[in-house]
């Protein structure tokens, strides 16, 4: 895929969709272009079959430090209402194939609630996560109350989103916010390597098993079993269940389709 995009890099390696963030001067603030083209190149990565993860990463000192506030200083909330751009985040976290972000240094702000939008976080020993809305006197927008609490619980978001502080990659592993802590000259390296374990599994269950778990983040116990239920029968309708369980009887490697 050619990069056609002006705030964000994009490539395809190995099954691997690469989406990088490009404004390294002001540590990747999130303006309007970007956003509308992350979630162009997550939803092109989403149709191609030859993409089975994503990769999200950003370039230079930072992952993200938050929003571009010098485009939202004067915005009010008819603005908000009018753009809508809740409607493009809601389109991220709607996308289907596993997102892994890699990040290192700054994730602040809407940085970190683009961070909690990925599916799994690999984080430099370098990173810094927070949310410093309060100190602008706001609030997250982008899903940071909601997606923090689900993660952590009541009581520990409340802390972080109401002081603003900065939590270490260590603390943000001990919460439970990331899967694995990296040196940063090993990140990208680690986090690619993992995409490329991910992107050699059968792409369907890995497509329902991301389904699934999503919905027993918003879903009672009940009805996220019911999902669960018609998931795992919907898989036994792809010829890779066929090739999986043969191929395991036969004694040889299965080689799947993603059909
Ligand atoms: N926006 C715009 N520019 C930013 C920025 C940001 N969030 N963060 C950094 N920059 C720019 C700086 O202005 C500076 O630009 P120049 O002065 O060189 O032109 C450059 O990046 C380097 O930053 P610093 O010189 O400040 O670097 P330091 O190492 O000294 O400090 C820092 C790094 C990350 C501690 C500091 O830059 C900082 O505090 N940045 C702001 C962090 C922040 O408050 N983030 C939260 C923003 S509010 C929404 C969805 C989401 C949101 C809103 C709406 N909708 C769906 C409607 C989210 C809101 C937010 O994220």
């Amino acid at each position: 895929m050619s990069n056609t995009y002006q705030y964000i890099n994009v490539s395809v390696e190995d099954g691997i969709g690469l989406v990088e963030l490009n404004r390294p001067k002001v540590l990747n603030a999130i303006n309007r272009g970007m956003v509308s083209e992350i979630l162009s190149a997550f939803e092109t990565f989403d149709r191609n079959q030859e993409v089975k993860v994503i990769l999200l990463s950003g370039k230079g000192r930072a992952f993200a430090a938050g929003a571009d506030i010098a485009e939202m200083a004067n915005d009010n909330a008819i603005d908000f209402e009018l753009m809508n751009q809740f409607a493009d985040w809601d389109r991220i976290a709607a996308v289907k194939k596993p997102i892994i972000g890699a990040v290192q240094g700054f994730a602040l702000g809407g940085g970190f609630e683009l961070a909690l939008c990925c599916d799994m976080l690999f984080a430099a020993d370098d990173a810094e996560f927070g949310f410093p809305e309060v100190s602008l006197a706001v609030m997250p927008g982008a899903g940071g109350t909601q997606r923090l609490t689900k993660l952590i619980g009541k009581t520990r978001a409340m802390e972080w989103l109401m002081t603003g502080d900065r939590m270490s990659a260590a603390e943000a592993q001990r919460l439970g916010i990331i899967n694995r802590v990296v040196a940063r000259e090993l990140l990208f390296e680690e986090t690619k390597k993992f995409a490329g374990r991910l992107a050699k599994q059968p792409p369907l269950s890995i497509r329902l098993i991301k389904e699934s778990v999503l919905k027993a983040v918003d879903y009672s116990l009940y009805e996220g079993m019911q999902y669960e239920r018609k998931n795992f029968s919907l898989l036994f309708a792809s010829e890779d269940q066929k090739e999986g369980m043969k191929a395991f009887i036969e004694k040889r490697k299965p080689q799947y389709k993603g059909k």
